[in-house]
């Protein structure tokens, strides 16, 4: 596997330099300030990768090249759209970016309900608690019908949080779930939204009538359009897994699990039509088993996200170490290291925050110390694999 990181660009406080001195070999970055939509042009595209290049490192990745809303429900301006989207896809084509990293998950992306989930050994990590979620559905953002998604339990922890939770604490909801974890990875709502919660309203009810069959059809319309594009330049579009993998908010999902992953694969059956395997994602649901996924779809699997979860008896979900969990990573990085090409890029997902993480303000999951001290493990394995698959077959 080729080491990756996540870089936000040149205002990411984690600079190229100190890349250089920790393992990584390539970079995964977007270009971050151009709106969701738009064209990332020719001359922008190159600029960065200059820029990444004459700091030592090569861009890898690009994570995420956005896919407008309008795309994923359908809307009037969904070919205007596409046509852009093409258009940005040859230009990194042709400064040889060939790897895009993208999401089909309506209205919101990644969703996690506390930011600074504190370990006994005094660092800390993203969490996601199915009760302050709910909460957020029912009482906050007030959806109808939102109470049917959970179960008495969760209902009856819902009205005892309702008693108890302060205007601030809701404000911190608020923000960590639709403001904070979204802003930076190019979503839907910004930290200058006035109003994020009328406004992520607005953006649900375009869904309105938009099931798992409709949001289907739409990614497979997107993809067929812009396959001969990434046939043309050698692209390979890699979907993110939604996170977490089940229902949320009323709205359909598209890569939840197997059935999901078999069925877009096969929609459009292109080499180039393949997954950002996240096994953090993945992981924090009870019905994926991620070994067995990475083995099944390995040939398709053109991103590696290594992260993984440990999913608590009442449902809520944790980072786990990435030594532990039900994310495998020790096996899955035997499965890549010895099966897939060593080219196949691999970044370390979300670390916890640790040392002087929590003063450097790095966006959520995002850490310096904490995805470095994650990558050496990560690295340590690899090293392993390599020296034991050496020893079996001696050249
Ligand atoms: C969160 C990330 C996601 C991911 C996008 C890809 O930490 O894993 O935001 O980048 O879903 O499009």
């Amino acid at each position: 596997m080729e080491r990756t990181w996540r870089w936000f660009g040149k205002k990411d406080p984690v600079t190229l330099a100190m890349l250089r001195q920790i393992g990584v070999e390539g970079i995964v970055t977007a270009l971050h300030d151009v709106p969701n939509g738009e064209i990332w042009t020719d001359e922008d595209v190159r600029e960065l990768k200059n820029f990444i290049a004459v700091n030592g490192l090569h861009w890898s990745v690009v994570e995420s090249l956005p896919v407008a809303e309008a795309i994923k429900y359908g809307g009037k301006e969904r070919d205007r759209l596409i046509e852009n989207y093409k258009i940005s896809l040859a230009n990194l084509g042709k400064n040889g970016v060939k790897t895009v990293c993208y999401n089909f998950m309506p209205v919101i992306d990644w969703i996690r309900t506390d930011l600074r989930h504190t370990w006994p050994d005094g660092s800390s990590s993203l969490y996601f608690s199915k009760a302050r979620f709910a909460y957020f559905d029912c009482c906050i953002l007030q959806r109808a019908g939102a109470e049917n998604d959970y179960s008495a339990a969760e209902m009856q922890q819902v009205r005892e949080l309702d008693k108890t939770i302060t205007r601030q604490e809701k404000d911190e909801l608020v923000y960590s779930i639709i403001v904070k974890t979204q802003g930076f990875v190019n979503g839907n709502i910004r930290e200058s939204d006035q109003n994020p919660v009328a406004l992520f309203k607005s953006l649900l009810s375009l869904y309105d009538g938009i099931d798992k069959a409709a949001l289907r059809a739409n990614m497979q319309y997107f993809l067929a359009h812009i396959m001969p594009v990434c046939d043309r330049f050698d692209i390979n579009m890699t979907v993110h897994p939604d996170d977490p993998p089940f229902p949320v908010l009323g709205l359909p999902r598209i890569v939840t699990g197997e059935a999901d992953i078999d069925w877009l694969l096969s929609a459009v059956d292109n080499p180039h039509n393949g997954l950002a395997f996240c096994a953090g994602s993945l992981s924090a649901g009870l019905h994926n088993e991620v070994l067995a996924l990475a083995e099944k779809y390995l040939k398709r699997i053109h991103f590696v996200h290594l992260r993984s979860t440990d999913v608590l008896p009442n449902g809520d979900f944790i980072e786990a170490s990435h030594l532990e969990g039900r994310g495998r990573l020790v096996k899955l990085v035997e499965l890549f290291e010895r099966h897939a090409p060593a080219s196949l890029p691999m970044r370390i997902d979300h670390g916890r925050n640790m040392l002087d993480d929590e003063q450097k303000n790095y966006n959520p999951g995002y850490s310096f110390s904490g995805r470095m001290h994650a990558l050496a493990q990560v690295m340590g394995i690899a090293a392993a694999v390599r020296e034991l698959a050496a020893e079996e077959s001696p050249v």
